[in-house]
């Protein structure tokens, strides 16, 4: 087993929890930090008895950002030649559904790490922004190109040209957030939904997710071709066959990942 220090590491059933753990920093995600979240979601994702995974932070903050002290003296060849902040993208290219599960802060590089989660839920404590301009930045792990996406171009320039921070329902609103939920009971509901989507076939899950992201992707009739595909694709799995039994036949299915 490999140590982790910035984040906890835990498997309950079939869901894999990350809980990000800098208390001292409000999670500030430095480059260890970074790297200890793929490295976990490398063994998640190679683990077939996981679904999905969530990942969460305290109850004062998801994260306060990427790390100010750890970036206030980077060079631009520096940078560059690390090509620092990429190595983020992975997280963004899981296959495995994930959940955010945000309470308090989730500022700049922590509400572009909740983006690129699958589903965001959110606590009646989050507080949404992308306060990089007031570092005389802008946001640089997505944020200008995802918050866009998701809430639009009135919300998403407002918010990256002010810094200001968003409330979880006014993050409902908008689209950003799934669900809110009182926040002592986030964690609870976050695993609850991480464990309802680990219940069905994995690969239909997978496929689910990979073609949602689609959208994102592509034009509306490749995305519908896309899907189309996959979509048949599925009538040549067990678990359809076993889904469609058990619907007829009223029992609960008895998926085997096939
Ligand atoms: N980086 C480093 N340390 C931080 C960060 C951060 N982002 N945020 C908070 N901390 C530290 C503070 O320095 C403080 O440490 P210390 O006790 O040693 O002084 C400790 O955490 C507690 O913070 P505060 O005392 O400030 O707590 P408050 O409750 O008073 O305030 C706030 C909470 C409002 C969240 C405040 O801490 C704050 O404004 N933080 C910075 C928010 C921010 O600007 N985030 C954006 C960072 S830039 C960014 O994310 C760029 C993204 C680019 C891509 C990311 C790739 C890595």
């Amino acid at each position: 087993a490999t140590a982790y220090e910035t984040i906890l590491v835990e498997t309950r059933g079939k869901v894999g929890l990350i809980t990000l753990n800098r208390p001292q920093a409000l999670n500030a995600l430095n480059s260890q930090l970074v790297g200890e979240v793929n490295r976990a979601l490398d063994g998640f994702e190679a683990d077939p008895g996981i679904g999905c995974v969530v990942i969460t932070g305290s109850e004062k903050a998801f994260a306060a950002g990427a790390d100010i002290k750890e970036m206030q003296a980077k060079t631009f060849p520096q940078s560059y030649l690390e090509d620092f902040i990429t190595s983020w993208d992975r997280v963004a290219n899981r296959r495995k559904p994930i959940i955010a599960a945000v309470a308090g802060f989730a500022l700049g590089g922590g509400c572009e790490l909740a983006m690129m989660c699958d589903i965001i839920l959110a606590a009646d404590t989050a507080k949404f922004g992308q306060p990089e301009i007031k570092l005389g930045v802008m946001p640089g792990a997505g944020g200008t190109q995802r918050l866009t996406r998701i809430v639009g171009k009135a919300k998403a320039m407002e918010l990256c040209l002010t810094g200001r921070m968003m409330g979880a329902e006014e993050a409902e609103r908008a689209g950003l957030v799934a669900r809110v939920v009182p926040a002592d009971k986030l964690l609870e509901d976050a695993l609850k939904t991480a464990e309802t989507i680990a219940s069905m076939s994995l690969p239909i899950a997978m496929m689910t997710k990979e073609s949602v992201n689609r959208a994102y992707e592509t034009t509306l009739a490749e995305g519908i071709r896309f899907e189309r595909r996959v979509f048949h694709a599925m009538f040549a799995t067990a678990d359809q066959k076993e889904g469609m039994a058990a619907f007829v036949e009223k029992r609960a299915p008895a998926f085997k990942n096939a």
